[in-house]
């Protein structure tokens, strides 16, 4: 844990706290203790009262968990349908004409979609996907821009049974592959293009690259977005407005098993090859439900809620798309960048909506530090009554500048910890309860259960040590598609009967969390997980290189920035930029290093093991520690020379 003694240092002064204001907390969903007592009478019946009350059944369970570990299985014979709770049983209630999404475009285009109007949407695409040849248990990937059509999509999958894999519209065509590939996907659902700083990227091309390599893909569909020209295949590749004008408007909502898969989701794990993340029906939905009506205090009749991940992460999936249309709260889903045309276009949005509730990345907090609060200021954000943080440790200066110049002062934050693999919340404040900390997630919410342990798996009630789940939960993840072994290793293997997060956490002396970041070779660029080796496989990918080494320095706005060290092959030569732009090809433009620094060799320890601390220390402009067990020494006085020299950034 030594390199997370310079965070432990710095959090260790933080002495502020915020108790939530009297007017908040009085009409505040949650304002008392009573939740934390039921969950820890008889955690079962806590979790099987929220899946009564928030979720609709169409057949009860029989028994709440059977929970074989690591299997575990939640309301276990229950049917539902996700689609049916997400729409159908808001329109019955008399909610059709309620608005589910306020779309803003990136040019400023908008969209009103009421729950009628999403509903419709949603049956006659899970019509057009039927006559696609999707049935219940097949997969479909989705590649889109954050346009409503990638919600229709998912709920259309979810109508009909189907499991959705969603990729990041940042990901490249060889990422695309690999998803596509592993998962066995029989469509897939793209965009010609979306919007991004003004522009029109181009999807479909890149799809069209990763579909001569993906031969279970049957069909593609094409919603037109960015207008650009696009190449169509004839019988493989549909245009969305087509097939929709065509389809049958109803679509009855499939009887699915509680345990029947909703969803994967990849994400990046300490090899190259990205898990495939498996959520089932319905443990996730009421545990996205619950979280999103508590952590959030959603009032559906008077709040604006609007997260701003994309819908290709996790966030997206649960605080996007399922917690909040289950909730049947009204949102805002926004396009693009949050700098065009200017450096205010969030507030903009939020003064245009109304937006009650605010959900964002530290990474953009930090950003938004750096344009100034002049941007804020000028946009009238009284309507703004909670904020919240994700994906990343929170800085007290972040955590205070968002307290002051977003939320005026009046607003709680909630600094929400979870992973793809938890599916939904786990660490938060309750924001008419908590008192929150600047920099901490606080507690772990009730239903969940949190222990801090040393190397030893023993628990430690002061300081730091590693994060560990001690009982399963709702949303948990049931495994990593088409490999349990590594499901087992990963999570369930270091620490004997519990769960393993990959992350630092420390307790202060008034048992509030610190969490301090990854503990294993995941870096956390911007909130998204890339792993060290993926980076590094994409690297030596390239003729010109021989070895690299990655790893991920501390940098003030994006959290940690990709350093990568290289030696490139005998006779060969490449510059910096062809190097940046091949790892741009392979996995996207997320995962680019911000700086590549050429060796003659890489230090590494007599048994050929790379030095990773080392080149962190190198990165970060530390003074080297122990260096007597590198093979040669002279590699790292070379390597710190030219790491002063300065790095390369877009
Ligand atoms: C939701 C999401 C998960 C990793 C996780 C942590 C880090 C997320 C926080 C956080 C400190 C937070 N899913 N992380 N939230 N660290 N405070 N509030 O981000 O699968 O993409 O990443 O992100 O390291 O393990 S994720």
């Amino acid at each position: 844990m030594s390199e997370h003694n310079d965070t432990i240092d710095a959090l260790s002064n933080e002495s502020r706290t915020f108790a939530p204001p009297a007017t908040f907390a009085a009409a505040a969903h949650i304002n008392d203790g009573a939740l934390h007592a039921e969950a820890e009478a008889d955690l079962e019946a806590f979790w099987a009262r929220q899946a009564r009350e928030l979720i609709t059944w169409q057949q009860p369970w029989g028994s709440v968990l059977e929970w074989d570990l690591p299997y575990a299985r939640w309301f276990v014979g229950g049917k539902l349908n996700v689609a049916e709770n997400c729409l159908d049983r808001h329109v019955a209630a008399g909610f059709g004409s309620k608005v589910a999404i306020h779309w803003e475009g990136e040019p400023g285009d908008t969209r009103t979609i009421t729950y009628a109007d999403l509903l419709d949407e949603v049956q006659r695409f899970a019509n057009v996907l039927r006559s696609l040849g999707v049935a219940k248990g097949d997969r479909v990937n989705i590649y889109l821009p954050m346009i409503p059509e990638a919600a229709v999509a998912m709920l259309a999958c979810a109508r009909i049974g189907a499991a959705h894999s969603v990729v990041f519209g940042g990901f490249s065509a060889q990422s695309l592959i690999d998803r596509i590939n592993d998962a066995e996907a029989k469509v897939l659902i793209t965009a010609d293009g979306g919007y991004r700083r003004g522009e029109v990227f181009p999807l479909k091309p890149a799809a069209d690259e990763a579909l001569a390599h993906t031969p279970t893909i049957d069909h593609v569909v094409v919603v037109r977005r960015g207008g650009n020209d696009v190449a169509m295949t004839k019988g493989r590749d549909h245009w969305y407005h087509e097939l929709m004008a065509e389809a049958d408007p109803v679509c009855a909502p499939e009887a699915m098993d509680a345990e029947d898969l909703l969803f994967l989701l990849y994400t990046s794990g300490t090899t190259g090859k990205p898990k495939g993340i498996m959520h089932t029906t319905g443990g996730y939905l009421t545990h996205v439900a619950y979280t999103h009506r508590n952590v959030f205090d959603l009032h559906r009749d008077r709040d604006v809620y609007w997260c701003t991940a994309d819908v290709g992460w996790i966030t997206g999936h649960s605080y996007i798309v399922y917690g909040p249309l289950a909730n049947g709260a009204t949102q805002v889903m926004y396009e693009g960048v949050p700098n065009y045309p200017g450096n205010d276009r969030f507030w903009e949005i939020v003064a245009k909506y109304g937006v009650t509730i605010f959900y964002t990345a530290p990474t953009a907090i930090r950003t938004f530090m750096k344009w100034g609060a002049d941007e804020p200021a000028k946009h009238d954000l009284s309507s703004l009554r909670l904020l919240g943080t994700v994906g990343e440790p929170i800085n007290p200066e972040a955590w205070m500048w968002y307290h002051h110049n977003i939320g005026g002062g009046r607003c709680p934050i909630v600094d929400t910890w979870w992973q793809t693999e938890t599916g939904g919340i786990m660490i938060s404040p309750l924001p008419g309860l908590t008192v929150t900390k600047p920099g901490s997630a606080t507690f772990a919410l009730p239903g969940v259960n949190i222990e801090v342990v040393d190397d030893n798996a023993q628990p430690v009630e002061h300081g730091g040590g590693y994060l560990t789940l001690t009982r399963p939960w709702p949303g948990m993840l049931r495994g990593i598609w088409g490999d349990p072994e590594r499901f087992v290793d990963t999570y369930w293997s270091r620490f004997q009967g519990r769960y393993f997060a990959g992350d630092g956490a420390r307790l202060d002396d008034d048992g509030y969390l610190w969490l301090l970041g990854r503990v294993d070779d995941v870096m956390n660029v911007s909130g998204h997980r890339i792993s060290t080796t993926e980076v590094e496989s994409a690297l030596v990918s390239h003729p010109a290189v021989a070895e690299a080494a990655v790893v991920g320095a501390n940098d003030a706005t994006t959290g940690q920035a990709i350093f990568a060290y290289v030696t490139l092959r005998g006779g060969q030569d490449v510059d910096v930029a062809t190097l940046r732009d091949h790892v741009a090809t392979e996995i996207g433009a997320i995962a680019k290093p911000k700086a590549i620094f050429f060796t003659p060799d890489l230090p590494k320890t007599r048994s050929g093991k790379i030095m990773r601390r080392l080149l962190r220390d190198v990165a970060e402009g530390r003074n080297l520690g122990d260096t007597t067990t590198l093979a040669d020494a002279s590699v790292v006085d070379e390597l710190q020379r030219r790491a002063a020299e300065t790095p390369s950034e877009d």
